[in-house]
């Protein structure tokens, strides 16, 4: 028997960050290229996001054995692209049947979810609330507020990412925007491409 180490960490919510954890990425906006419908606005938005990530995760990563989990908390930037609200990139899971779940800090998100068939769901993600991603749905985030938006997340070790299945069918089939009254709303996605009857099943096929 392999046995871990028991660790203790902590979420700063002023600087949305996880201590006491093991690792850190950040994402810049030109990695997120492809992501927005308005790709004028985008250009001109790489010019002002030159040195800032839009988001920024630190993570506790024990493991990556099946049956341990994998914590963090990720720190969004407020902004737009255009009317769109800024995202993470999204994904799967690898293994899709792993399930997640998303505990708000700070701001306002909302989490865009979507099934592999293309039925669209949000969850609110504010500070205290909790959001599931059950098995089998793509997940990403959205920062609809004016201020910085922190989550914690916590999920399956063995779980992975796959971002292939979002950049395959052209975006998520709804795009969060500005609806103009300072709230958000979703608009259909006019690049967004089905997935076929053999996608849906690879999905599935993920598990075993
Ligand atoms: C991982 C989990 C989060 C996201 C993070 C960044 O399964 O959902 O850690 O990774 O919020 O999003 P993304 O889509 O760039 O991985
Ligand atoms: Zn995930």
């Amino acid at each position: 028997m392999d046995l871990i180490e028991p660790v203790s960490c902590s979420v700063d919510v002023e600087a949305g960050e996880l201590r006491g954890g093991s690792g850190r990425y950040r994402k810049m906006l030109r990695e997120l290229a492809g992501l927005y419908a308005d790709e004028d606005a985008f250009a001109r938005a790489l010019a002002h996001f030159v040195d800032q990530p839009v988001y920024e995760v630190t993570d506790l990563r024990p493991s990556i054995a099946n049956g341990d989990v994998i914590t963090g908390v990720t720190r969004m930037l407020p902004g737009k692209i255009g009317d769109e609200y800024f995202l993470t990139r999204g994904h799967i899971h690898a293994i899709a049947d792993r399930s997640e779940i998303y505990y708000g800090h700070a701001g306002e998100g909302v989490m865009l979810l979507e099934s592999p068939a293309g039925e669209i769901r949000t969850l609110p993600l504010g500070p205290r609330d909790i959001a599931y991603v059950p098995p089998f749905w793509i997940h990403r985030t959205a920062n609809v507020g004016s201020t910085e938006l922190v989550f914690l997340f916590v999920y399956p070790a063995d779980a992975g990412q796959d971002y292939g299945i979002i950049e395959r069918s052209g975006g998520m089939r709804s795009r969060i925007v500005d609806d103009g009254r300072g709230g958000w709303e979703l608009r259909d996605n006019a690049s967004y491409v089905r997935r076929s009857k053999a996608d849906i099943d690879a999905v599935e096929a993920s598990c075993h």
